[in-house]
């Protein structure tokens, strides 16, 4: 599956995130000359590890650590440049050149503070009502995409014009400041250490945050770029290019567990509208997908473990597995691998091909169990339903199979797997039809087996 000239792979994760993504775009790099993120902002955590370093990614896409890649930001991404200057910081601080190998839409929605104090007002609203938390990464993502659909976002381009920047925002905090004025009425909201600097008696305001942006545009604005020019030259020229999904499936604002959502399409097919690309060019989708299964967050999870209670195999993943946010910190649920689901991924993705992530977690377990399907209202199922509401009356039906107790850690041949895992593998494509092409034992980029 290894691209060759021309031929651009898409990468989705088919789970609810955290598959593994970044670590399997880092990889195919290797035969890629442009990297390109086409939704989701920097709630994202992508944590790549080479030769046991390990570097966290939030909004620069996992190319960046292989020089000479270029990394494109895309049209369908929302842009914290507060976050992205932190980020390239960071790079830059561990020796890795950043600024000239970047292009950013001009079209990029922007996250502004705004959007986090929102965000966290409407977390602590949903609580204070009696609703369940959606359980946001707090980072403004859902208030951003809101304004871009409700055509009044400010966007990367208008960093270039301060007096159109200062008329937007204007529009933008009257706005705010009004909806905020009624969370803060019911006197529940906390906003988070970083945001206050942004807010005066609970009121947003103007110019910490105009002030802020103007002094950032001329760091950004040699990164600014036609994106999706760039791209249809770059692939006329022969290049391969790779798009980074991130989050989920089952995350997607329509294919998702809605409302426990993001607010961005993740599937394979926004690949082309968040780049500005045409489909044609998307020629592989690599679905991403975890031997077990995690969700960070709220939300229905019907294969869900108890993984808090130490000697139980929810708590074996969590722990073994390191199951924690990279962005947040914040402990993902676990439970069991679930086919049903992956089918429900494979065809809202059209997935050429699967790769299984942190198969070495469950070394060691005696028994695994996989869900074929569920039982829901009395009727068998064989695929996961579309309505939060039904996947959470899910009941999951489960094949048993046989773990192994040798370690897999760092398997880099199919042949050298025990044969209970490959057992398991085999299991997961038959009942979900999509060919296992890939396979990692580790987090580290050269523990990888190509199946095919
Ligand atoms: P948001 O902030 O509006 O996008 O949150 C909406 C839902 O989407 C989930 N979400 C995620 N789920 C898994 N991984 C994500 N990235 C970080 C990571 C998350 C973290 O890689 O670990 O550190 O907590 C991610 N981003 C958003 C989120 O949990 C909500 O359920
Ligand atoms: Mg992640």
């Amino acid at each position: 599956m290894k691209p060759t000239t021309g031929r651009n792979v898409v990468v989705v994760g088919t789970q609810w995130g955290d598959e593994g993504k970044g670590k399997l775009v880092d990889w195919l790099t290797e035969s890629a000359q442009g990297v390109v993120r086409f939704q989701g902002g920097h709630n994202a955590g992508h944590t790549l590890v080479i030769n046991g370093v390990k570097t966290a990614l939030h909004l620069i896409p996992s190319g960046i650590m292989r020089p000479g890649v270029t990394c494109y930001i895309g049209n369908g991404v929302v842009l914290s440049v507060t976050k992205l200057l932190e980020e390239i910081e960071g790079l830059e601080q561990a020796g890795v050149q950043v600024r000239e190998r970047l292009r950013i839409s001009e079209g990029c929605p922007l996250i502004l503070p705004l959007h986090a104090a929102m965000d966290v007002a409407r977390e602590a609203a949903r609580e204070s009502g009696g609703s369940e938390k959606i359980g946001t990464t707090g980072r403004g993502i859902g208030p951003a995409y809101e304004d871009k659909i409700a055509r009044r976002a400010l966007r990367a381009q208008d960093l270039k014009h301060p007096a159109r920047f200062a008329a937007k925002l204007r529009d933008l905090l009257a706005l705010y400041n009004h909806e905020l004025t009624g969370f803060l009425g019911s006197g529940k909201v906390l906003f988070p250490e970083p945001l206050r600097p942004y807010l005066k008696d609970g009121v947003l305001q103007f110019d910490p945050i105009y002030d802020e942006a103007m002094r950032q545009s001329s760091q950004v604005k040699p990164m600014l770029a036609d994106v999706s020019r760039e791209l249809n030259e770059a692939h006329q020229h022969g290049a391969n290019l790779l798009f980074e999904g991130a989050q989920g499936t089952l995350l997607d604002v329509d294919h998702g567990t809605y409302p426990f959502v993001t607010s961005s399409n993740t599937v394979a097919g926004n690949a082309a509208a968040g780049a500005g690309v045409g489909p044609g060019m998307l020629h592989y989708v690599l679905g991403i997908t975890k031997a077990y299964c995690t969700r960070v967050g709220g939300g229905p999870f019907p294969t869900e473990l108890d993984w808090e209670t130490p000697g139980t195999p929810g708590h074996h993943m969590s722990t073994v597995g390191a199951e924690k946010g990279v962005t947040t910190g914040r402990s993902r649920r676990c439970g069991w691998f679930d086919a049903a689901l992956l089918k429900r991924s494979a065809q809202v993705n059209g997935l050429s091909g699967l790769c299984i992530t942190k198969l070495d977690v469950l070394d060691g377990l005696k028994e695994l169990q996989l869900c074929t399907g569920y039982e829901l209202h009395g009727e068998h199922i064989d695929i996961l339903p579309l309505a939060a509401e039904d996947v959470a009356a899910c009941r999951p039906i489960y094949e048993t199979m046989p773990g192994w107790t040798e370690s897999t850690v760092g398997v880099t041949q199919y042949d050298q797997l025990p044969i209970n895992a490959r057992l398991y593998l085999q299991r997961i494509e038959h009942v979900t039809g999509v060919p296992v092409h890939v396979i990692s034992t580790s987090p580290d980029r050269d523990h990888t087996i190509m199946v095919k």
